[in-house]
């Protein structure tokens, strides 16, 4: 195996040595935990931060959980303890816990769940409390997250369409809780909310009266600030950046309110059977997707999966950009029209991409085909990774493709929604790797660690991925025995070659059905397969899997808004950017003979990366790094698509 580093045990560790610590760090000093001791009168102060503040702190949470499962660190498991202890105190008796209402509007509740994140915030709690409880058998915090589903449950169960979320995601934390604990009604209680969406009548008056009461409430806790902020002077006020600085195409606020009122913006505008096409804002969509297939699987009907296909196949042949980015508009932070995926004004939140993730992950469960895992893999290595800095202490939330102005990765924002996500979604990429299933395993993704197939048998992978192809995956087991394996070779691999204790071994493919898709950006995940083979395995053995990794150019149709017509370069999962600080000529204007590239591990730079270089019909010499490491070295220009030479 070729010596190029090792990509991802340096990232995981850093998320869990790091990046989870500095988050905590962020957390306290935004003065998010403060919330929870106000809430449970352990202190005095003014709440802070948006409604939805809690559940930064329930993501950072679920995501400790699921870094315990595999690093099980001392100091990280105490201070998980105590925050779940704070919310044991933090909690009502009957379960309600929402610092939001429980600081500012005493027992008022359920006021305004299109728009306040009550539900989500709750969601996130539960999350937590299952990952925790996966994670370390302790059921410290699965109490206290039961004691808010069973609120739910008697206060939803037989409540009307009035009563479902704005903002998606207590339906998967539902059903992961109905999974965990085997209670039904929680089950029962994600599929009704799922049920009753796009049911609202007159969803518009509805909508107008939901705004109108949270802008009212909004001015009760302004006043409430003035007052307080009056009353204590010593008290220290403090601002965060918003989003990072991009720009906003001309009507796009127009366009929020119209979607909203429509219902498109947080998918209410039909039943969701009906719902055919990407719309609104991306993380709410695809976190109602995910549910949607959750339940199909949970349940065994697939009614549901020609429209789930259907909507997976129009985003991604449309509506997604060429780094597995969805949300092309910032303010709504969600979906434009086909094929308006203009790389400049791109929102392409890393949310989104770890959202649409998590659904592609459950489509792959679903169907059993291999291109939803492709997606998987492209979308963490491009649109989702992008979103932390190399230190853990910098990052994203929206991701352009292009950037003129330059931009610098921020510390914290004042919407950290996307740190502690991408954390949980890191902690969670050894278990979503395998399937082990009645003696046969697919390796879906290549990370490396030490998996359990199934007892008595255990196995390593190691790999160069994504900086060359090479995965070696050594047994350890008691008796020799006949396995079972099938491993996904990549859209992005034309070739591929596998090899039992260093003989080469014929594999069957099998049969891949899923249809081509017409893609806007030049990705054809349908063209991922599954390859398998039987053998006689015994302690010690190893298998290899080498795959091609040719620099591929991705055309952009000429549809495509901003970039239409123009390449970009990928190889392996991996697409790559020009970033201005690597390159002396302008990177917006490179004209590049499609003849002329090479790549080369670079050691040094950014702690170790394949770059790819290329000529200039004018000679100029560019060099390309990939997307996700742009960023690192200060503020800088990029840019993803360049033009060919004829
Ligand atoms: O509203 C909560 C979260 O913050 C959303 O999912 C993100 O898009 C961000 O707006
Ligand atoms: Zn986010």
């Amino acid at each position: 195996m070729i010596a190029t580093g090792d990509f991802w045990n340096s990232r995981l560790t850093m998320n869990s040595e790091e990046a989870i610590f500095y988050q905590w760090e962020q957390l306290e000093k935004t003065r998010c935990i403060d919330n929870f001791r106000i809430a449970a009168g352990l202190k005095e102060g003014f709440r802070e931060g948006y409604f939805f503040a809690d559940s930064d702190a329930y993501k950072w949470l679920d995501a400790a959980s699921r870094i315990l499962a595999h690093h099980p660190d001392p100091k990280l498991m105490a201070l998980v303890d105590s925050f779940i202890e704070l919310l044991s105190k933090a909690q009502c008796d009957d379960g309600y816990l929402y610092t939001y209402n429980q600081i500012h509007f005493g027992s008022s509740r359920w006021q305004n769940l299109q728009i306040e994140h009550e539900l989500y915030c709750m969601g996130h709690l539960i999350e937590a409390g299952v990952s925790h409880f996966e994670a370390t058998a302790k059921d410290t915090l699965l109490k206290i997250v039961r004691r808010t589903a069973d609120l739910l449950v008697a206060e939803f169960m037989e409540a009307s369409p009035l009563f479902t979320d704005g903002h998606e995601e207590i339906e998967i934390a539902l059903i992961r809780l109905s999974r965990c604990t085997g209670t039904h009604d929680y089950f029962e209680l994600a599929r009704r909310f799922l049920a009753r969406r796009g049911k609202i009548q007159n969803f518009a008056g509805h909508f107008l009266a939901q705004l109108l009461r949270s802008a009212g409430r909004m001015n009760t806790v302004a006043a409430l600030r003035k007052k307080y902020f009056h009353e204590h002077p010593d008290h220290t006020a403090f601002s965060l950046p918003g989003h990072n600085q991009h720009e906003i195409p001309r009507f796009t606020a127009l366009r929020l309110a119209l979607s909203a009122f429509r219902g498109e913006y947080l998918q209410q505008h039909k039943p969701l059977a009906q719902q055919m096409v990407p719309v609104g804002h991306a993380v709410r969509f695809t976190y109602l997707q995910t549910a949607a297939a959750m339940l199909a699987r949970d349940e065994k009907d697939r009614s549901d999966l020609p429209r789930l296909t259907k909507v997976w196949e129009h985003m991604v042949a449309r509506r997604m950009y060429v780094t597995g980015g969805i949300g092309a508009l910032p303010l709504i932070e969600g979906f434009g029209r086909d094929y308006e995926l203009d790389p400049v004004t791109a929102y392409a939140e890393t949310c989104a991409a770890l959202g649409s993730m998590l659904w592609a992950n459950e489509m792959n469960l679903l169907t059993g085909e291999p291109r939803y895992a492709d997606l998987y893999e492209w979308q963490l290595y491009n649109a989702a990774s992008v979103g932390i800095g190399l230190d853990g202490r910098s990052y994203f939330y929206n991701n352009p493709l292009a950037c003129r102005g330059g931009l610098e990765r921020q510390g914290w924002y004042d919407i950290p929604c996307c740190p502690s996500n991408l954390s949980r979604a890191w902690a969670s990429l050894q278990d979503n790797a395998l399937i082990t299933k009645n003696g046969k395993t697919i390796i879906n993704q290549y990370i490396p660690g030490e998996y359990r197939l199934e007892p008595g048998v255990k196995v390593s992978l190691t790999t160069s991925m994504p900086w060359s192809g090479e995965i070696a995956i050594n047994f350890t087991m008691k008796e020799p025995k006949e396995m079972e394996c099938t491993f996904r070779i990549p859209a992005w691999a034309d070739a591929y070659k596998v090899t039992l204790n260093q003989v080469e071994y014929r594999l069957k493919t099998v049969e891949n059905l899923s249809p081509e898709i017409d893609s806007a950006v030049g990705l054809h995940f349908e063209k991922a397969r599954y390859v398998s083979f039987v053998a006689q395995i015994q302690d010690g053995d190893c298998i290899t899997l080498t795959l091609s990794m040719p620099i591929r150019l991705r055309l952009q149709d000429k549809r495509v808004k901003g970039c239409g017509g123009m390449v970009a370069l990928s190889r392996g999962p991996l697409v790559y950017c020009l970033e201005s600080i690597d390159n002396q000529a302008d990177i917006f204007s490179a004209k590049i003979d499609p003849h002329s590239f090479t790549c080369r591990f670079e050691p040094d730079w950014l702690r170790g990366t394949m770059v790819i270089t290329g000529r200039a019909t004018t000679g100029e010499v560019y060099t390309w790094i990939p997307y996700l490491l742009w960023g690192n070295r200060g503020r800088t220009q990029m840019t993803v698509f360049f033009n060919l030479s004829q």
